[in-house]
């Protein structure tokens, strides 16, 4: 059974970014996450559109952009320009007028497009949007901020999604405090990817390398 790893670069060390990037690679990873805040849709800043650039630039492995951005259209293009095919960019559905708009420019520029799902949104509140993504992002923890505890009634919508999948050919994302208890759970069910964060990955005793051998040599029931 393979799964995608997600690194989740917000939580990397910035003193040497470009060793992160590599030994990230080598560990077998294989997305970058790259989380983009405004500071105002989250009440945070992580990274920004030059952080984005650098990683896009030091691999040619994908990149998987999650825009916690207020009106994602307005400037949208001045990521997509950096972004190749295979990329992914998910936008949130609530902090956009038009979402559909917003991931037809995404579709347009050959990037692959996707939705961030926070633990207060419905499927049924994002449901025709789901005909035309094709990853879907289902948080966990509510955006903003790494390090954060597992918000357990997320449960049941995971589960209406694993449903929904069936039918509507999206692959699913988890983003948010994830563990090997969850990977372990919920890989089987047909989660395509994890993002990995300080939960499994980041700032461990255990090297990258390790870590990911480790999850890849998981037994599952
Ligand atoms: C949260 C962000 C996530 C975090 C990730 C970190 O706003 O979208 O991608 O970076 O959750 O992982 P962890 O294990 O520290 O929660
Ligand atoms: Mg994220």
């Amino acid at each position: 059974m393979y799964f995608n790893i997600h690194a989740s670069m917000m939580c990397a060390n910035f003193g040497n970014l470009e060793k992160e990037v590599r030994d990230l690679e080598e560990a077998g990873v294989d997305y970058f996450h790259i989380d983009i805040m405004d500071g105002r849709y989250v009440p945070n800043f992580a990274m920004s559109l030059y952080d984005m650039k650098f990683i896009a630039g030091a691999t040619k492995k994908p990149l998987d952009v999650h825009l916690m951005l207020e009106h994602p259209n307005n400037n949208i293009e001045m990521f997509l320009s950096h972004l190749r095919p295979g990329d992914i960019v998910y936008i949130h559905p609530e902090a956009e007028y038009h979402p559909s708009t917003t991931l037809q420019k995404v579709i347009n520029a050959g990037i692959t497009p996707g939705i961030a799902i926070n633990p207060g949104t419905s499927v049924e509140s994002v449901l025709e949007l789901l005909r035309i993504v094709d990853k879907v992002l289902v948080m966990s923890v509510n955006p903003g901020n790494a390090g954060q505890m597992f918000l357990p009634y997320v449960g049941t919508k995971i589960s209406t999604l694993l449903d929904l999948q069936k039918s509507m050919h999206f692959d699913l994302i988890w983003d948010g405090a994830c563990s090997a208890e969850k990977i372990e759970q919920y890989a089987p069910m047909g989660m395509s990817g994890f993002v990995l964060g300080t939960t499994l990955l980041f700032g461990k005793k255990k090297g990258y390398a390790e870590t990911i051998r480790d999850i890849r040599n998981m037994e599952f029931k």
